[in-house]
């Protein structure tokens, strides 16, 4: 059965801009996932996290992987980028959270579905919303509802 779920990208180390766009190109090449579709790239500020501004996007994939089969390769293409996690929320080459998968909602000890902090963070909901201006969270109701609470976060379009 195709799934489909939307991934949160992100980096701040490296060339940060060339790293989302990679990222991108993995998954459309991920075994077992078609891309659908990707925001944008757009640069925001740090939230609880220290370093560069980041480079945020957010990709929608159709798969027939579940969730946690699409966690083990979103862990193998952050790998591919010699992602480290020296302290949480270390600035990083590359982040990649499942946001959404289809319309589960999952709490298992290495996957929480919807991500947990999506609605406080413009970083996601912006581009989300760019890409999918009617999507729902499950349990939460629609992503747009929480736009208006982090019209104050930084975030802008990068060309
Ligand atoms: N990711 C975090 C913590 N803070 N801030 C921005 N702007 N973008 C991120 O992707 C981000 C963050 C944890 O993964
Ligand atoms: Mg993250
Ligand atoms: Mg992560």
């Amino acid at each position: 059965m195709n799934t489909i779920a939307y991934v949160g990208i992100g980096a701040n180390l490296g060339d940060a801009r060339a790293n989302v766009a990679d990222a991108i190109e993995r998954l459309r090449r991920l075994p077992d996932c078609t891309l659908l579709g990707a925001s944008g790239q757009y640069r925001t500020a740090p939230i609880d996290s220290s370093g560069d501004d980041y480079v945020n996007a957010v990709a929608s994939i159709s798969t027939t992987l579940d969730a946690e089969s699409l966690l083990q390769a979103l862990h193998g293409i952050e790998q591919a980028h010699g992602r480290e996690r020296p302290y949480r929320n270390a600035p990083r080459t590359l982040d990649l959270d499942l946001l959404l998968y289809g319309d589960q909602q999952i709490a298992s000890p290495t996957l929480t579905v919807p991500h947990p902090r999506m609605t406080e963070r413009a970083f996601v909901l912006v581009p989300l919303l760019a890409l999918a201006p009617e999507v729902v969270i499950p349990g939460r109701g629609p992503a747009r509802d929480y736009a208006a609470a982090v019209a104050d976060q930084g975030i802008s379009l990068l060309s």
